[in-house]
């Protein structure tokens, strides 16, 4: 509803941010590149990416810093991945041991600090769910238990609820079968009596502007009036959305800022995304971007 979503079109622009196991590569791996798909599109054997779930040890994640630099930049929500394609959990999940505490020698809550600092900082938390999930047996293309994956996913969005308390959930891998347009309305339904107050992304189901509060144009800004939903924009830096070290090809501050006033002129929404280190650490092209883009706002914004 309109009400449900007024603080989140009000504020205009959010800052995502795609962390993982994923991040441990660097965007490398032998030959191949990529970010956040690299265990699929570099076909890296499962023992190899648990491996480095092992050895993932984010020390440098500073959820004050993050939420301090999306304050400066004017930003007014934050959404972070819980669980990307590779269904690994960023929080200490009891529904499966695929998860940053039972896999990886790193005991911190990092989607609890950050929700902890936002909270302080008068900045809304939101969180990204991939419904494609790479790992869990039952959930692989013709899978005949799929059902039994469903219940674990469900499950794991009401520890997301108990346990964060999200004021937005950002759904992502509706696309891929055997998700269907059932199974988008069934979860959409779940969800509104989960957490009726929090925002919920169109890519919650497969019927495009039928579903979820909002649409999600990836990477583009629409450029005719919007039809029928609100709508965000969703957008990387560079040109990837996990961290990818040879990933430099950055937009300039005076095309992002122009893409936050483009969004702005057609009554949408900017979420840009930064994608921290292995380390944890932001990288500092993407934090530079964010202080320039408050320091314009600063002077030319909303009062
Ligand atoms: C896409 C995903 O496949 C990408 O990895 C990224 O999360 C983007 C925001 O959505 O559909």
């Amino acid at each position: 509803s309109s009400s449900r979503t007024q603080w989140w079109r009000d504020g205009r622009f959010g800052m995502f941010i795609h962390f993982g196991v994923y991040a441990q590569y660097k965007g490398v791996y032998g030959t191949c590149r990529d970010a956040e798909w690299i265990k699929r599109n570099c076909s890296i054997p499962w023992s190899d990416y648990e491996a480095k779930a092992a050895a993932f040890n984010p020390t440098q994640f500073d959820a004050q810093a993050i939420v301090n630099a999306a304050k400066a930049a004017g930003q007014k929500y934050i959404v972070i991945t819980s669980k990307h394609h590779d269904g690994f959990s960023m929080w200490p999940t009891a529904v499966n041991d695929w998860d940053i505490a039972d896999r990886s020698g790193f005991s911190r809550d990092i989607l609890g600090e950050l929700k902890t600092a936002a909270d302080a900082a008068g900045i809304k938390f939101g969180l990204y769910y991939s419904i494609w999930d790479w790992h869990d047996p039952d959930a692989q293309p013709g899978s005949t238990t799929y059902q039994n994956y469903l219940t674990r996913m469900y499950a794991q969005l009401k520890e997301l609820k108990d346990r964060y308390d999200p004021a937005l959930f950002w759904f992502d891998g509706e696309w891929e079968a055997p998700w269907n347009d059932r199974h988008g309305e069934d979860l959409e339904r779940y969800m509104r009596g989960l957490a009726p107050n929090a925002i919920i992304n169109n890519r919650v189901g497969t019927r495009q502007v039928v579903d979820g509060d909002y649409g999600t144009p990836e990477q583009f800004i629409p450029d005719g009036p919007p039809v029928g939903q609100p709508w965000e924009s969703c957008m990387t830096m560079n040109g990837t959305w996990g961290y990818a070290q040879w990933d430099t090809n950055y937009k300039s501050v005076s095309t992002l800022t122009r893409n936050l006033i483009g969004i702005a002129a057609n009554s949408g929404v900017f979420l840009l995304n930064i994608g921290p280190t292995d380390t944890g650490a932001v990288p500092q092209p993407q934090l530079d971007r964010l202080a320039a883009m408050g320091d314009w706002l600063r002077v030319n914004g909303p009062a």
